[in-house]
């Protein structure tokens, strides 16, 4: 188990070489069951910001965004996790931030039998920011492993400073504007010992830098659903450019505050 005091140099260390980095055990079974319920709430019906990124007939690969702002139960589990989790501390202590602001969550659900995949990208080239101290945390609410679409990170790849223009999930158009060098075929160039994936378990989390070039399979089990929820977190003061990058959808979120 990782609680976010457990932290420790050796953890911080792979987060920052590697982009990426498993911590074990840092939510709760109730705040799991919390979330879960939170899901099937908005998957009955997506905000004005969620997408289907599956083609009509195929198994649903669901995403929506911003739950923290709604009014209802379901909004206040996403704020329960902004706000009151170990998810600020330890992405404060990845990112050696002594405040984090939280300023996009998340959910991605792929069904059993959903062949869509999440398309490899950076998160960064999305939003309205530059700067190092940018860290997601992608929690899975059910055990997962690649065969269910689990997400997997290129070792290193946020490094060196490269920035690959945003696409949408739904298919190959990039956003207009959008600034950024095409994304290599990093199937066909980037051998399997290069990418980090994880087993894990409810209640486990992946934090991940904001530029580590990332993606997922379909979900090619026949009956395990893949449900997450993701926060998207900045060091307090992160300075923003004046020019607004466009989102995967809709307008550049309000930081949420969260202690760190
Ligand atoms: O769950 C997924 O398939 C995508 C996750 C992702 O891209 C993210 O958390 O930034």
């Amino acid at each position: 188990m990782t609680t976010a005091a457990a932290i420790d140099d050796d953890i911080v260390r792979r987060y920052r070489e590697d982009g990426a980095v498993a911590l074990r055990g840092l939510l709760d079974a109730s705040t799991v069951e919390r979330l879960r319920d939170a899901v099937e709430t908005v998957l009955a019906s997506l905000g004005e910001h969620g997408n289907e990124y599956a083609r009509p007939g195929q198994a649903r690969f669901a995403q929506d965004m911003f739950m923290a702002r709604r009014p209802d139960a379901a909004g206040a589990a996403f704020r329960w996790l902004v706000f009151e989790s170990p998810l600020a501390e330890a992405a404060g202590r990845l990112m050696g931030a002594r405040e984090v602001r939280f300023f996009y969550d998340q959910m991605f659900v792929k069904e059993p039998g959903s062949v869509a995949p999440t398309p490899w990208h950076q998160d960064l080239p999305y939003w309205p920011l530059r700067g190092d101290q940018i860290c997601g945390l992608w929690c899975p609410l059910d055990p997962v492993d690649l065969d269910s679409g689990g997400v997997q990170y290129v070792r290193g790849s946020h490094l060196g400073g490269r920035w690959y223009r945003p696409r949408h999930f739904g298919g190959e158009s990039a956003y207009e504007g959008a600034l950024g060098e095409p994304m290599p075929d990093i199937d066909a160039t980037v051998p399997p010992a290069d990418r980090l994936s994880w087993t894990l378990e409810p209640g486990d989390a992946i934090a991940f830098h904001g530029l580590v070039i990332h993606g997922a399979g379909g979900n090619r089990t026949a009956q395990r659903r893949r449900r997450a929820a993701a926060l998207d977190g900045r060091r307090r003061g992160l300075r923003r450019p004046a020019r607004h990058l466009p989102l995967r959808r809709g307008r550049p979120g309000a930081g949420h505050a969260a202690g760190g």
